[in-house]
């Protein structure tokens, strides 16, 4: 380059030292200015010359930057004492190097002072490179440190969260569990909801509402037409009346708010009887058997036990006894298989009490800790619906002593007051233990549960609320007072 420049500039003062002097002053001079141009044309990083490249691109280094990796926290580590030391090193050797060259620029070139400068100049540039690469090492070193410090502080970010998805997934099952739990009482108050609007209830907070009003014989009058109008049964609804007259002659009432509490407090002393619904108690197994009029519920709610016991890890037998229609039978198949329960089946119009025996010798024989056996519904007549599951009580016990241990009485709620007749009925003759009152969810004749305590005194257990296995509640007598008053 100099050549070049020696060259292109006019040689007139060829010969004289000023001459010479001028030359490498304007050489010099042109040398900065090319660098100057140089620095800046790279500074723009190929910009103006690459018009589709993207001007924003950071200058090329060895070192590589520390890029934000998305996922991947920043981590910026104080520079070593090493780089730092390198990197001033590097520094003061190119500025003394530039001292050097300035030094020498004032001496005649080729002179032996010039060389020697010339060659320190080259030393101390050799001796800035290597600094600046020693530097430049120890930067790529940290940056790789902070590559890994980040790669660390994400991995543990990654761990933290998959725990606290994990305690999240927990938290949201047991919230889950929580509401299906909870819903219970939604659904018996789902269940009672029109017995409470349209029902019996419905008046009777209508009697109770509004303005606070003296007790006086209008409303004893009126609340005499509600309950007898409702479907709780005569006698229950006497009682009640009676029990409301006594308390206001004997001054104990002096509002109709007072009255509904007494109500209130009545029924539910009523519907407190100590039903089993436990699913165990007696044998093992524990030997339910079921009864009812056909299209009751009673071959639906067999199928929602024998869930509720598989969920709670029982073996289950199942006991087809109602032999007297095939579709029984085919439709507690299909409910076995649903609950993962051993179905004991005999031919079509083979001996119910035949069929139950068996059921109850394969409980014994698997270890089954409930056998529930579904029973007919009807036969050609009442008298001999009866006899028939007398005799397979009896044979029941035969098979094992003492069973069965319950006998469920399931009663569809939107028969009303016939249901009551009906349950006498069947407790007269096979004497039954509790019962499972079904359909709430389509009548607003939930009252009979009232009836049904009061004059049999025979605890309802479980009540249906639909007909998805979860549809079976336990009967829970506060729960059921509080649907129907507080709701
Ligand atoms: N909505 C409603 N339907 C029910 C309930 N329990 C039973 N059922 C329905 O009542 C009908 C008769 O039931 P089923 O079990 O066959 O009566 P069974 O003849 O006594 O065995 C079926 O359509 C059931 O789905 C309940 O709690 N709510
Ligand atoms: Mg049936």
């Amino acid at each position: 380059m100099m050549l070049v420049l020696a060259d292109a500039v006019p040689v007139q003062t060829e010969g004289s030292p000023v001459g010479t002097a001028i030359t490498v002053l304007l050489g010099v001079g042109f040398l900065v200015l090319m660098l100057l141009v140089l620095r800046k044309m790279l500074s723009k990083s190929g910009g103006s010359t690459l018009p589709t490249a993207k001007p924003t691109l950071p200058p090329q280094t060895t070192v590589e930057p520390t890029l934000e990796v998305p996922g991947r926290p920043k981590v910026e580590l104080p520079q070593s004492e090493a780089e730092a030391k390198a990197k001033a090193d590097a520094e003061a050797r190119r500025l003394e190097a530039e001292k050097v060259r300035a030094e020498r620029a004032g001496l005649e070139k080729g002179s032996v002072e010039a060389e020697a400068l010339r060659a320190k100049e080259e030393e101390l540039k050799k001796e800035a490179y290597r600094a600046q690469k020693q530097g430049e090492a120890e930067e790529k070193e940290r940056r790789k440190r902070e590559r890994e410090e980040g790669e660390r502080l994400a991995a543990e970010e990654k761990r933290r969260a998959e725990v606290a998805a994990a305690e999240a997934k927990r938290h949201a099952e047991a919230m889950q569990r929580a509401k299906v739990d909870a819903e219970g009482g939604a659904t018996l108050a789902a269940g009672l909801s029109k017995t409470r609007s349209e029902g019996f209830m419905a008046r009777l907070n209508g009697l109770f509402g509004g303005a606070p009003k003296q007790i006086d014989e209008k409303v004893l009058a009126d609340l005499e037409e509600v309950l007898f109008t409702a479907d709780i049964g005569v006698k229950t609804a006497s009682s009640l009346v009676e029990l409301a007259r006594d308390k206001v002659k004997s001054k104990e009432l002096d509002s109709a708010a007072a009255l509904k509490t007494i109500i209130r407090k009545e029924i539910e002393r009523i519907v407190s009887l100590k039903g089993n619904t436990t699913l165990a108690g007696g044998g093992p197994p524990h030997v339910i058997m079921v009864v009812g009029v056909n299209g009751a519920g009673k071959t639906t709610t067999i199928g929602k036990l024998a869930a509720k016991a598989k969920a709670e890890g029982k073996k289950v037998v199942l006991a087809a006894g109602d032999t007297f229609r095939a579709a029984a039978t085919e439709q507690l198949d299909v409910w076995s298989e649903r609950a993962g329960a051993e179905l004991v089946k005999g031919k079509d119009e083979s001996d119910p009490a035949s069929v139950v025996f068996e059921a109850i010798k394969r409980g014994i024989e698997v270890g089954a800790d409930l056998v529930i056996a579904d029973t007919a519904g009807r036969l050609h007549t009442k008298l001999n619906l009866m006899e028939e599951l007398k005799k397979v009580k009896r044979v029941a016990d035969k098979a094992l002593a003492g069973a069965p241990h319950e006998v469920l009485l399931v009663l569809d709620s939107t028969m009303g007051q016939n249901g009551i007749a009906q349950a006498k009925q069947f407790h007269e003759s096979v004497g039954i233990s509790s019962i499972a009152l079904t359909k709430l969810d389509g009548t607003a004749k939930g009252g009979v549960i009232i009836g049904i305590c009061d004059e049999l005194k025979v605890p309802v257990s479980w009540v249906g609320v639909g007909e998805k296995v979860s549809d079976l509640r336990k009967f829970e007598p506060k729960e059921f007072v509080e649907a129907l008053f507080d709701s």
